[in-house]
């Protein structure tokens, strides 16, 4: 009987120990989770971040039937806007964008255009992501006195 008691101890006590062992184990689980969800807002952080970037603005000015710059610089491949401030005195302007001097020519709607509207005025045109090119910038109300190039590079 003795043996038989010695036996269940030497059984049983390990087996006591690995339970306990496993319990804590499974405590240590139980705060891997909780740490992951301490970091999940992490990943939203970049998004945030992204969001909080403003796109490239440039400033073209109309004033005495032209445009200021009219070599106009532009990122390519990203969104830009062009701030347009039309200084001329009840004398109507726009800025608009065309792929090049022939499709202006032809009477193609322009890629990106403002309202012609007379001055003083200030408009904004968003112009989406374009590719590198030289592009034909004219007013579509003075298209042969208002002309400009918008290098995208
Ligand atoms: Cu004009």
């Amino acid at each position: 009987m003795t043996h038989v008691r010695w036996l269940v101890l030497f059984v049983a006590l390990p087996a006591l120990m690995m339970a306990l062992a496993a319990c804590n184990d499974d405590d240590d689980d139980g705060e891997t989770p909780a740490a992951t969800e301490a970091s999940e807002p992490l990943p939203t952080s970049p998004d945030d971040a992204n969001a909080d970037v403003e796109p490239v603005q440039l400033e073209v000015t109309a004033q005495n039937i032209s445009f200021t710059p009219d070599v106009i610089e532009a990122p390519a491949a990203v969104s830009f806007i062009i701030a347009f401030d039309n200084l001329d005195d009840r004398t109507p302007h726009n800025i608009a964008i065309f792929l090049d001097e022939d499709q202006a020519m032809d009477g193609d709607d322009p890629l990106f255009a403002t309202e012609i509207e007379a001055g003083p005025i200030s408009q904004e045109l968003s112009v989406t992501p374009l590719p590198a090119a030289d592009y034909f910038v004219w007013c579509q109300i003075h298209t042969s006195q208002m002309t400009a190039t918008l290098i995208v590079k």
